[in-house]
């Protein structure tokens, strides 16, 4: 697609990086395989096409590169030409403003960018995403009383009832989907993909399931569509590794860190 007047053309050759070793790169990512913080902050830079430098890092070691670009130890964190950010939700939107468009062209935008109203749209779910659906998955995965666990299953559904309901409202007018705003992948998507493909260690745990009836289709659609973007499968941790990673959580060993 051509530039629009005033906004460049973005091109690959805007973030060259040859894939020499010797070469600096000017992006490096510190992140982990399984977690599901890291695995946003991938999603964006490579949605985006960007061309980086992948530090796989063990963010509880606290090793000494890592802790400094960010004095809290965690990943995700992007250092771009040497200043760092972290907390993925921030690291989502700095790529999305760092590099608006894509490698194919300037209309890839994570926060939609011309309708100030769909973009406060995309702020109120993703939100949700965090206050609801990614509390309620460590709340439950935590929870190791049983009835206190079914309540927090009850709740947890009833959330991404929520979620779904509003997904088919706005992919409702005009009529397009499957991702959560539309036909255009967002946010809203890259702050819940990378539970919602960790919901099988819910199964495992706590027996955790989505009901795969009507009320739910649009979850459904909206969960296999975006899984299989390339953005999303060059980090997607496999069941295994998903389900052995969270034991420690499982046992309340370990718990996310909040923003
Ligand atoms: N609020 C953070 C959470 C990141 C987070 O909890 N990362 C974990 C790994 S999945 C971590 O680095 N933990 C190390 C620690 O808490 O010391 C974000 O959104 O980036």
């Amino acid at each position: 697609m051509a530039a629009q007047k005033g906004e460049r053309q973005h091109t690959a050759a805007d973030h060259p990086v040859a894939p020499d070793s010797s070469e600096q790169y000017e992006i490096v990512l510190y992140g982990a395989q399984t977690c599901p913080f890291s695995q946003r902050a991938r999603i964006a830079v490579d949605s985006k096409g960007l061309k980086y430098e992948y530090r796989e890092t063990d963010p509880y070691a606290k090793p000494e590169d890592l802790l400094a670009h960010n004095p809290r130890g965690a990943v995700p964190t992007l250092v771009h030409n040497g200043k760092s950010v972290y907390e993925s939700l921030v690291v989502v939107e700095y790529v999305d403003e760092a590099w608006p468009g894509d490698v194919h062209g300037p209309t890839l935008h994570f926060l939609p960018k011309r309708d100030v109203h769909l973009r406060a749209l995309a702020r109120i779910w993703t939100t949700f995403v965090q206050d609801k659906l990614v509390r309620g998955f460590f709340d439950l995965l935590a929870a190791q009383d049983e009835s206190e666990q079914e309540a927090l299953k009850t709740k947890l559904l009833d959330s991404l009832r929520e979620w779904t309901k509003a997904a088919a409202e706005i992919q409702s007018s005009p009529a397009s989907g499957p991702f959560f705003m539309g036909e255009h992948f967002g946010i809203v998507d890259i702050a819940f993909l990378p539970f919602a493909v960790r919901f099988p260690a819910l199964e495992h745990y706590r027996g955790f399931t989505v009901p795969d009836t009507d009320e739910f289709a649009v979850y459904h659609t909206w969960l296999k569509a975006a899984s299989a973007l390339p953005s999303v499968q060059s980090a997607m941790p496999s069941e295994k590794e998903v389900i052995d990673f969270y034991s420690k959580y499982a046992k309340r060993d370990a718990t996310w860190r909040e923003p």
